[in-house]
């Protein structure tokens, strides 16, 4: 009797394991697990389940394409999931299929996007969660429904050579905020955008631009109390 007690309930404990170490639904912050399955398709493509966690190190996706399964429609509902949350690494070489959810997280410390394709911009494309020093480089982000790039704390942040058609805005600091952040525009092609290019209500936000190209009337680039400078 004693013996059958002690089987189910070891039993019962590794399914706890293994279920809170795959996925984790209790967890209300970042999700910190993550699942990848590759779904047979000459490996070119990644469908995932939970947040890619990047900390201290390089993901390389070598021009994978994600699918990702349950972590929002893609559409401007708030809550989306992130498809990378980032703390002190790097993303790069890969293509974010849609439903492209709430982008990528910048987390903290110094961290970089680099040659990051989204066909198919969600909820936003790439937020400032947390404070840091930033890069975004070498990427297309196209059909953004509002924003393409959210800042939502204190950060350096230097936008370069990135290509985006069909957008609102380009790079928004977070509503009503006075805080400072340093943004660096260094060229790209940005073409129909129905908004403006930087948007700010920080007098102390200083935004750089230089060697843009885009189809917008130049009067419209910048709109808001931050100040501007071409560098
Ligand atoms: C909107 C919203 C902000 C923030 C932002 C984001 O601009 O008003 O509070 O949530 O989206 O980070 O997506
Ligand atoms: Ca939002
Ligand atoms: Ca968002």
């Amino acid at each position: 009797m004693k013996k059958w007690v002690i089987f189910i309930l070891s039993v019962l404990f590794i399914v706890v394991l293994a279920f809170w170490f795959s996925c984790n639904p209790f967890s209300d912050s970042e999700v910190n697990n993550t699942f990848d399955v590759l779904d047979g398709s000459g490996s070119s493509r990644l469908t995932i389940t939970c947040t890619i966690v990047v900390n201290g190190s390089t993901w390389d996706g070598g021009g994978q394409t994600i699918t990702a399964v349950g972590m929002g429609d893609g559409s401007q509902d708030e809550g989306q999931k992130a498809i990378f949350s980032i703390t002190n690494g790097t993303v790069r070489n890969v293509t974010i299929g849609p439903p492209a959810c709430d982008g990528m997280h910048f987390m903290g410390g110094n961290s970089t996007i680099t040659n990051v394709s989204v066909p198919d911009v969600g909820e936003d494309a790439c937020t400032v969660k947390k404070p840091g020093t930033y890069t975004i480089s070498n990427s297309t982000l196209n059909e953004a429904a509002d924003k393409v790039f959210q800042i939502n704390d204190l950060c350096t942040i230097t936008y370069s050579r990135n290509n985006c058609r069909n957008i609102v805005k380009y790079v928004q600091q977070n509503g009503g905020m006075t805080w400072k952040c340093t943004v660096y525009i260094d060229g790209g092609t940005l073409n129909n955008i129905s908004d403006c290019i930087g948007h700010s209500y920080s007098p102390s936000s200083i935004f750089y631009h230089r060697n843009i190209s885009s189809n917008l009337d130049r009067s419209k680039w910048f709109r808001g109390e931050m100040q501007v400078y071409e560098y």
